[in-house]
């Protein structure tokens, strides 16, 4: 079910001058400036109060708008945000099987770049290889973005890297926190995994047709609020910080920053954004084995070349992974 209350314009209209106001006029008014009955205004109040906004009358019978949800929608997450195409074009939800799915319908449907989709909670939360992304409501950020790169299919990879510096830079910037990046798309704070991406592609041989590019960040979550298996390896950003964290502020920085990045990747490629990568990443210089299916490679961490891989040394040889799943040893 969609979330918007920009899916109704007198709703939208209502929460556009409850914030623009400090002391909105008495709602017999208010109805009469909106050229609305006063049963319309009162319908209106009421979606809005179902999606969290607190509004109080004063004592001249004047609207105040003393709070606003944190809740991710399309009208709280455009008050503010500073991006040109990312989130311009927004789909939230409250429930959904998963972003990524319903991304992939959007862009197969001409959606333009940029194009956000967010959900409250995901049925479905897809991991890398079909595993599962536990996607709870109102814990989180799971979002995903429609990118329409002009680079053949193997630069793409890096959008994974992008997106996962892309958090990285954010939290710090946002809390000061320590980012490591566990290649190619972990953000762990503290030795917990907070975000993963998930980046999928369709793509002739030379050219991408378009990238969904999925985040999940746990944003609000306890330990115990995870299921057993993942206790141990899982975190969130308030777990991190020790105190609450709003997912709002935190999204509608990611998405500016990830913006800004992703820009600089059109522009120049991927090359010139790595030194911030590698700074972070969890594997370099470190003994690692990457598994690709039932291939095993292991190995020393020593690079990440320009095109995102990682180059592992094993005696005198190397080797470069595109993709698969790297563990220390
Ligand atoms: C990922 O896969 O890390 C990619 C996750 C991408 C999720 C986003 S949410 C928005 C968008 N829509 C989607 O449907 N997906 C994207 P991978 O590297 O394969 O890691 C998956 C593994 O991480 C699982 O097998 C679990 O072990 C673990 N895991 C699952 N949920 C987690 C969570 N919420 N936090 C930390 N770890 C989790």
């Amino acid at each position: 079910m969609m979330i918007s209350p920009a899916a109704d314009p007198v709703t939208t209209e209502v929460i556009g001058l409850l914030r623009s106001h400090k002391r909105a006029p008495a709602m017999g008014a208010l109805a009469m400036e909106l050229n609305i009955s006063k049963p319309r205004l009162l319908r209106a109040l009421e979606a809005l109060k179902e999606l969290g906004y607190v509004i109080a009358v004063d004592h001249d019978q004047r609207l105040v708008l003393t709070s606003t949800p944190d809740r991710m929608t399309d009208i709280e997450i455009l008050a503010g945000l500073k991006t040109r195409s990312f989130g311009r074009h927004l789909h939230c939800y409250r429930r959904i099987g998963s972003t990524n799915a319903t991304a992939i319908d959007l862009a197969e449907h001409g959606a333009p770049e940029g194009t956000v989709v967010v959900a409250e909670e995901q049925t479905k939360g897809r991991g890398r290889l079909g595993r599962h992304w536990h996607s709870p409501a109102g814990m989180g950020i799971w979002s995903s973005i429609i990118l329409r790169p002009p680079v053949i299919p193997a630069q793409a990879a890096g959008l994974s890297l992008l997106a996962a510096l892309a958090f990285a830079e954010t939290a710090e910037t946002e809390f000061g926190l320590e980012v490591m990046l566990k290649w190619p798309n972990d953000g762990l704070i503290k030795g917990r995994k907070v975000c993963g991406v998930l980046v999928e592609l369709s793509a002739e041989v030379d050219r991408v047709h378009y990238a969904v590019c999925g985040v999940g960040i746990n944003v609000a979550h306890g330990v115990k609020d995870f299921p057993s298996a993942l206790r141990k390896s899982a975190g969130s950003l308030a777990m991190a910080t020790g105190a609450p964290v709003e997912r709002l502020a935190f999204y509608r920085a990611f998405l500016q920053r990830f913006e800004m990045i992703y820009r600089r990747f059109r522009q120049e490629g991927l090359s010139p954004l790595l030194a911030d990568y590698r700074r972070r990443s969890l594997l370099l210089g470190n003994k690692v084995v990457v598994r690709q299916g039932r291939l095993k490679i292991a190995g020393v961490a020593v690079a990440i070349d320009d095109s995102g891989g990682l180059v592992i040394k094993h005696g005198k040889k190397e080797t470069i992974v595109h993709s698969g799943e790297a563990t220390l040893r």
